[in-house]
């Protein structure tokens, strides 16, 4: 996934916005042919579903652009669009618009495109480190102040990692002439009204080129998590500024779908650093806030080492829980889709203890400290979270290290290190005689158990990097195989 993805993205980047203007200029000529005189708007009740993905492929993957007569597209290139937009978002491969898919075209984004084939002439980089730009007009959102700060401390992201400097203007042209506006603002490529497009921006190149523009129909913040942080809105877009397209890594700031992020703890991901100072260089400064943290990376399913904090199921499929991640793995499709933990349950907790599905609640639970937060779908119930009590654990258990379900039995374990304790939830009580040691219940498992599931009539049980089979009912240990195992490595 980590090579493919620098691959991927190593190749767009060679493609896209090479001149922005005639890129954009077809892209969004062809929407246009397409719909009524308003913007396109894929979450327009009146548009259908399919029409709305056409839309989508048409703006993000340059559906029509390619080899088009007389304006109508091939189903089949339709199709073969669809997959790349599937492969690009880590989706199941299907061609096929699912519910999976539409929800994630659904979900709000920059405006640029993911695929965009037509490079014609110019760099895709400044030719100098010495940028300037000048913030043109304010939203009513915010005061001016934040605005200016959230711009700063945007652009700072990137100089922190790279020898760029940029000097504010507040007059004449600067290369990022920064300005917000709401649907047709002047360039030819129309916001959208809420949601939808939140920002657009155009790579290196003289005039328009590094401009960035924010659509003031969305509600930006300074600090608040909701809305739009306009903080993140903006790093994003200055990537685009700066030479960078978007990248497939679901932890990347250039991953082109918004996802809430810590604003006050942000670190630019690993991905976006190798980028950046693939186009200009590490940063030779000397930082006044002394050395920076380390960029996060996006855990590989493949890695030897890799110890998973929980796995639970969630309506047949599986879901395995790492850091800031989880991967999701459906019982056909052949790679599990890893996404940010946020960026499907914004208040969910990351770094988690444990995780379970309880079947009888339709409910999956998250362990963290002495917390439990309950998860339907894309939701958390009200009132959580409360506390491990509230699962009838005994006080002085302060920490869970691994839980799953047996739904045969009605019996969630509660694992914590060496012991175990058995809840009857049919009876809603904790069964007598516990905890007991992980090593009597499960024998042939002599370490501590850091994350369990059931599957198939299996509990598997894992201990850092290994992961111990053993039969459900019988208890018999079958083999010993590495964590990567069913994330189909
Ligand atoms: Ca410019
Ligand atoms: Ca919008
Ligand atoms: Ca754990
Ligand atoms: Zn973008
Ligand atoms: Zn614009």
């Amino acid at each position: 996934m980590k090579s493919f993805g620098l691959c991927v993205f190593l190749g767009l980047l060679i493609a896209a916005h090479a001149n922005p203007t005639p890129i954009d200029y077809q892209q969004a000529r062809a929407t246009e042919t397409h719909t009524n005189p308003t913007p396109i708007d894929y979450q327009q009740a009146s548009t259908t579903d399919e029409d709305a993905a056409t839309n989508y492929l048409k703006r993000f993957y340059n559906l029509g652009m390619e080899s088009q007569a007389g304006g109508v597209f091939k189903t089949s290139q339709r199709e073969l669009k669809l997959k790349e937009m599937q492969q690009f978002f880590g989706l199941h491969v299907t061609g096929k618009l699912d519910s999976e898919t539409l929800a994630v075209m659904k979900k709000p984004r920059c405006g640029v495109p993911d695929m965009a084939e037509y490079s014609t002439f110019g760099g895709h980089k400044w030719q100098t480190n010495e940028l300037t730009y000048r913030i043109e007009n304010y939203t009513p959102d915010m005061p001016p102040a934040e605005v200016d700060n959230a711009m700063e401390r945007a652009l700072q992201v990137w100089a922190k990692v790279t020898p760029l400097t940029f000097k504010r203007l507040y007059s004449g042209t600067a290369d990022i002439m920064i300005s917000f506006g709401t649907r047709d603002h002047g360039d030819g490529y129309p916001f959208d009204g809420p949601d939808g497009t939140l920002a657009h921006a155009f790579a290196p190149a003289s005039g328009i080129g590094g401009d960035a523009h924010f659509d003031d129909d969305e509600t930006f913040t300074f600090s608040s998590t909701a809305g739009y942080n306009l903080f993140l809105v903006a790093a994003h877009e200055f990537g685009h500024s700066l030479g960078l397209s978007h990248s497939n890594d679901p932890g990347a700031l250039m991953y082109p779908t918004y996802i809430q992020r810590d604003v006050d703890r942000f670190v630019l991901p690993q991905d976006d650093v190798k980028g950046i100072q693939s186009l200009y260089g590490k940063n030779t400064k000397v930082d006044p806030d002394g050395p920076q943290p380390t960029p996060p990376t996006t855990p590989n399913a493949c890695d030897p080492k890799l110890e998973l904090d929980a796995v639970t199921s969630l309506r047949g499929e599986m879901i395995f829980f790492k850091g800031s991640f989880f991967w999701r793995s459906y019982p056909l499709a052949p790679n599990p889709e890893q996404h940010l933990i946020k960026s499907f349950w914004p208040d969910a907790p990351e770094n988690i203890d444990a995780a379970y599905e309880n079947p009888y609640t339709q409910r999956v639970y998250l362990l963290k400290g002495e917390k439990v937060w309950a998860l339907y779908g894309y939701d958390i119930d009200r009132g959580y979270p409360k506390s491990l009590s509230s699962l009838g654990l005994p006080e002085k258990v302060k920490r869970v290290t691994a839980a799953l379900s047996d739904h045969n039995t009605g019996k969630t374990l509660f694992f914590t290190g060496n012991y175990y304790y058995s809840y009857d939830e049919t009876q809603r009580a904790m069964d007598k005689g516990y905890p007991k040691l992980v090593a009597d219940g499960f024998p042939g498992l002599t370490g501590k158990v850091t994350a369990a599931v059931t599957f198939r009539g299996f509990a598997y049980l894992y201990s850092g990097s290994v992961m111990y089979e053993f039969s459900l009912e019988s208890r018999r240990l079958f083999r010993v195989l590495k964590t990567s195992y069913l994330l189909n490595c």
